[in-house]
């Protein structure tokens, strides 16, 4: 592809986490990277610089006015969202948009339909599916090597600081679901498929934060079966796990296990086979974050590769509406109390 049919992005924010979406794009040869946008200018210029962006811009209006951009990647948190699509889309933009996808329902289903009226793509930032040994998982389940599955339990439970990175998560009344179990729950999607029914129960362990920080939530899906999605930031216990997803899934012919340090075991019609399934990531990655980051790259490649085909990314706006509406609906059932069944998707 030459410069003049590469896609032409735009990062908007600057902050912790699009560190790594700068440096994933830099890894994707179908992109040129033309700006970068933050409200901080001492961040968008040293993104400039560091990722050699021909320019920086401190307002988002501004730079949709002043360049051809096909696309934008934006990495700021939720509560701007809905605005900063809302510009991209009204500038006929394409969108990638972090998650969570915005703080409320009403929210979220403004973000999607302000797409779709205008015609642009929208894929939600949802990576966590992505992880190499995530993709591992699903691909083993839709091989048929468990047969159908009926039980899984996801867990991601740890002790790690995650706000000395992110600050902005220690004073959020609503923490882990909506920050952390949003992944899991989406993971969980991804390979037992739509929730019909949920109930969650959420606990505050840790006194100094604003939020729920433990998570517990059951699941019953529409196809019969029955999962357990648990997080925990507050579980003190060497070693560290962060941020590993353990889960197991249970199938008419068998088992898989992702296993601590990345070990995946596939029992298979009674045969058993285990493997290292942690993925060697690019240079710019560093443990433990590194399986997150190469999600992030496997994402971006994923969606240029829906652009090229003319498809729908996996994470669309509209499938993560039904991510969102599970976490929703844990925090309906832990709020008050009982089962809920998760809001219909479609706006
Ligand atoms: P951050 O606060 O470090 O960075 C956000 C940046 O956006 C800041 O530099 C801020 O100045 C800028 N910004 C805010 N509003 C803006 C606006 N209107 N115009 C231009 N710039 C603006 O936050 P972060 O920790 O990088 O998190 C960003 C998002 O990424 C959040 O939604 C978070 O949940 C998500 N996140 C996702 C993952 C993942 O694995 N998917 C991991 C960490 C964070
Ligand atoms: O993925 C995230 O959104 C992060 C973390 C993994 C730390 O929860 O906030």
């Amino acid at each position: 592809m030459s410069t003049q049919q590469k896609l032409r992005l735009a990062v908007i924010g600057c902050g912790f986490f699009a560190q790594n979406h700068l440096h994933a794009w830099s890894e994707i040869p179908e992109v040129e990277l033309i700006a970068v946008c933050d409200r901080d200018p001492a961040r968008a210029e040293a993104a400039r610089q560091r990722f050699g962006a021909p320019a920086a811009y401190t307002d988002v209006e501004a730079m949709l006015r002043a360049e051809r951009l096909d696309f934008v990647d934006i990495a700021t948190t939720m509560e701007t969202h809905r605005a900063l699509v809302g510009l991209a889309a009204a500038h006929g933009v394409h969108v990638i948009v972090q998650k969570p996808l915005a703080p409320s329902w009403e929210d979220c289903a403004a973000i999607v339909e302000s797409c779709r009226a205008a015609n642009v793509r929208l894929m939600v930032h949802e990576n966590f599916r992505f992880q190499s040994p995530i993709l591992a998982v699903r691909k083993a389940v839709a091989e048929g090597r468990i047969g159908t599955p009926h039980f899984a339990q996801l867990s991601f439970r740890s002790g790690y600081d995650v706000y000395s990175g992110q600050p902005y998560l220690a004073t959020e009344k609503r923490f882990i679901l909506i920050d952390l179990g949003i992944h899991i729950l989406d993971v969980c999607r991804a390979i037992m498929g739509e929730a019909q029914t949920l109930y969650c129960l959420t606990q505050q362990v840790n006194p100094e934060i604003a939020g729920e920080d433990v998570a517990t939530t059951l699941i019953r899906h529409a196809g019969g079966g029955v999962s357990i999605v648990d997080c925990s930031y507050s579980s003190r216990r060497l070693p560290e796990l962060f941020p590993q997803t353990i889960l197991r899934i249970e199938g008419s012919a068998g088992t898989i296990e992702l296993l601590e340090g990345y070990r995946l075991r596939v029992t298979s019609n009674g045969a058993v086979e285990e493997r290292d399934a942690e993925p060697v990531t690019p240079g710019w990655t560093e443990k433990p974050w590194h399986v997150v980051q190469e999600s992030v790259l496997n994402l971006q490649r994923h969606w240029i590769s829906a652009w090229m085909n003319g498809t729908d990314p996996e994470t669309s706006g509209v499938d993560n509406l039904r991510t969102y509406g599970l976490v929703m609906a844990a925090y309906a059932s832990a709020e008050r109390g009982g089962a809920v069944v998760p809001a219909a998707p479609v706006p």
